[in-house]
C-alpha cells in the first residue's frame, strides 16, 4: 500500500469541520483544521440553514488545510441527508430549508394522496420520515424556477467545481431512487410533478466530480479535484464502522442515532415497512438497513434551552458525570415521539410527554439528562432487536460510532438495555469514511480494495472502548 493526504469536508446538523486525513501503511489519522457551528436559522417563512456562511467556512477550512499540508491530493464532501438547494445561473435561489421545518407535513399528505405509502416503500425502500426530499419537493414553491436541485454535499461540490451531479448514497434519501436498480425513478417523479432538474446525473463514491473553479482554487491555494465519497454522512460513517462480526449492528450516533445492519440486498417486506426500517444506499452498492432514532438532538436541544435560561454555557461532561450518579428513571419516554422533532423548548416538551403518561418529571438537571440518555438507549436497544428479527440475524455486537461513542453513559445503557456488548468508536467515523473512500480512489489501498480492507485499516488504528451488558 502507498499513501498520502486528503481533505474531508464533513457537515453535520450542529457543526461542520474540515479534516485532513493521513493514510499510509499502518497509518490512518485525522487532524482537525477547521470547525464551525451550524444549525437551524429562523427565517421568514420557516427554518432554513445558513448555507452561504457554511460555504465560506468550508472554503476557508480548505485553504487552512492546504496551507498546513500543501500535499493535499483531493477533497471529499459529506453532510446530513435529504436537504437541497435550488440553483439557477450558477447561484443559489435561496438559503436551503431545514428538514425540521414543519412545512413537510403538507408534503406528506400530498404525496400519499397520489402514491400510497405501501407503494412508495416498495419502490424506494425508505422508512417514513416526514422530511424525505420528495415530500419537501411537492411543497417547494420555487422548484420549477431552478435549473438544478442539488443535495447539500452536491451543492457544495457544484459551487466549488461547477459540476452538477447527484452522489448515489445521498440521492437514495430523496425517495426518488428505485431501490432495486439504484437509478432515478422517473415514473414516480412524473406522478408527483417533480421535474427532471431535480434528478442530476448520478455518480458513485470514488468517482471524480470535478476540479476547483479558478476563483475558488485561488482562495484554497491549489486546483484540487473533488472526489465523490459516501456523501450521505451516515454512509461515510458506516464505511468506517469496523464491523467485527457478520452479525454486527451499528449505531451511527450524533444528532440522530442511525441503528441497523449492512445488507447486500434491500428488504422491502411488509414487516420491514411496518417497523419503519429504511433501505438507504451504501458505498459499493451495499444497503444500509436501518431505523432513525432521535439521538443526541434531545440532549443538545435540552441543553440549549437551559443555557438560554442561565445565560451561561453548560459543561456537558460534568452534567453527564452527575447524570451517571443518579438512579436510573423508573419510566422513560418515547425518544421518537413526533412532538420532539422540531426546534424549541425541549425540556417543556419532554415534561409534557411524561405528564401525559402519568410519569414524574425529574426535578434536577442530572436526573433529567439521565432520563434522556436512558430513553435514547431504550430506543436503540429496541431498534437493534428489530433489525435482528427482520434480517434473521442474532446480533452479537453493536458498534457505536460518531460523537455518541464519547458518551459512556449512553454506550453502557445501550449495552445494558440490549444485552449485547457495545464497541464504541471511532468518534470521527464520518470523516474517516470520507478519507478512506478518497484514499481508495487514489489507489493507496491497491487495486479493488473492498470495504472490509478499509474497515481493517480503521480497526488497526482505532481501538474501541468496550461496554459489556450488566445484569
Ligand atoms: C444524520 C442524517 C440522517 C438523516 C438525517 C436527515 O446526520 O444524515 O441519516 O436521516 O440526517
Amino acid at each position: 500500500m502507498t499513501g498520502g493526504v486528503v481533505a474531508a469536508v464533513d457537515l453535520g446538523a450542529t457543526s461542520g469541520r474540515v479534516m485532513v486525513g493521513h493514510v499510509g501503511p499502518g497509518l490512518l489519522a485525522l487532524e482537525s483544521v477547521a470547525r464551525f457551528p451550524n444549525g437551524p436559522v429562523a427565517a421568514p417563512g420557516g427554518w432554513r440553514w445558513g448555507f452561504s456562511t457554511l460555504l465560506e467556512n468550508v472554503v476557508d477550512g480548505l485553504a487552512a488545510a492546504v496551507r498546513t499540508h500543501p500535499d493535499v491530493a483531493s477533497i471529499g464532501i459529506d453532510s446530513w441527508a435529504v436537504d437541497y438547494g435550488l440553483v439557477r445561473s450558477g447561484a443559489l435561489l435561496a438559503e436551503p430549508f431545514h428538514y425540521r421545518d414543519e412545512r413537510t407535513a403538507r408534503g406528506v399528505a400530498s404525496v400519499h394522496r397520489s402514491v400510497p405509502f405501501a407503494e412508495l416503500y416498495r419502490r424506494n425502500g425508505l422508512q417514513h420520515l416526514p422530511f424525505n426530499t420528495l415530500y419537501q419537493y411537492v411543497v417547494e414553491e420555487r422548484l420549477h424556477e431552478a435549473e438544478a436541485s442539488l443535495l447539500i454535499p452536491d451543492l457544495v461540490a457544484y459551487l466549488l467545481t461547477g459540476a452538477a451531479v447527484a452522489e448515489r448514497t445521498n440521492a437514495s434519501t430523496t425517495g426518488l431512487l428505485d431501490v432495486r436498480t439504484g437509478g432515478w425513478d422517473r415514473g414516480l417523479a412524473a406522478r408527483l410533478g417533480i421535474p427532471a432538474t431535480a434528478m442530476p446525473p448520478l455518480v458513485d463514491a470514488g468517482d471524480t466530480v470535478g476540479t476547483l473553479r479558478t476563483g475558488i482554487a485561488d482562495r484554497v491555494g491549489a486546483p484540487l479535484p473533488v472526489i465523490a465519497v459516501g456523501s450521505h454522512d451516515t454512509a461515510s460513517a458506516v464505511v468506517a464502522a469496523p464491523l467485527s462480526s457478520p452479525n454486527a449492528a451499528y449505531i451511527s450516533c450524533g444528532t440522530w442515532g442511525l441503528v441497523g445492519v449492512e445488507l447486500d440486498a434491500p428488504v422491502v417486506s411488509d414487516a420491514a415497512r411496518e417497523a419503519n426500517f429504511t433501505n438507504e444506499g451504501g458505498v459499493d452498492g451495499r444497503i444500509r438497513f436501518l431505523h432513525n432514532v432521535t439521538g443526541l438532538w434531545l440532549l443538545s436541544e435540552t441543553i440549549r434551552a437551559w443555557e438560554v435560561d442561565d445565560a451561561a454555557p453548560i459543561d456537558l461532561p460534568a452534567l453527564l458525570d452527575a447524570a451517571s450518579r443518579v438512579d436510573p428513571p423508573r419510566a422513560i419516554f418515547a425518544a421518537n415521539d413526533p412532538s420532539l422533532a422540531s426546534p424549541g423548548d425541549m425540556p417543556a416538551r419532554i415534561s409534557a410527554l411524561l405528564r401525559e403518561a402519568g410519569d414524574a418529571v425529574p426535578d434536577t438537571r442530572p436526573a433529567f439528562a439521565r432520563l434522556i440518555v436512558e430513553s435514547i438507549a431504550a430506543a436503540f436497544a429496541e431498534a437493534v432487536r428489530t433489525a435482528g428479527d427482520l434480517t434473521d440475524r442474532r446480533i452479537d455486537v453493536i458498534h457505536i460510532v460518531g460523537g455518541g461513542a464519547l458518551n459512556s453513559l449512553l454506550c453502557q445503557a445501550t449495552a445494558d438495555r440490549s444485552g449485547v456488548p457495545v464497541l464504541a468508536g471511532p468518534v470521527e467515523a464520518t470523516a474517516l469514511g470520507n478519507v478512506l473512500v478518497q484514499a481508495r480512489a487514489h489507489g493507496w489501498f491497491g487495486p479493488d480494495a473492498s470495504l472490509e480492507t478499509l474497515r481493517a485499516a480503521v480497526a488497526t488504528s482505532f481501538t474501541p472502548r468496550r461496554f459489556d451488558p450488566r445484569n
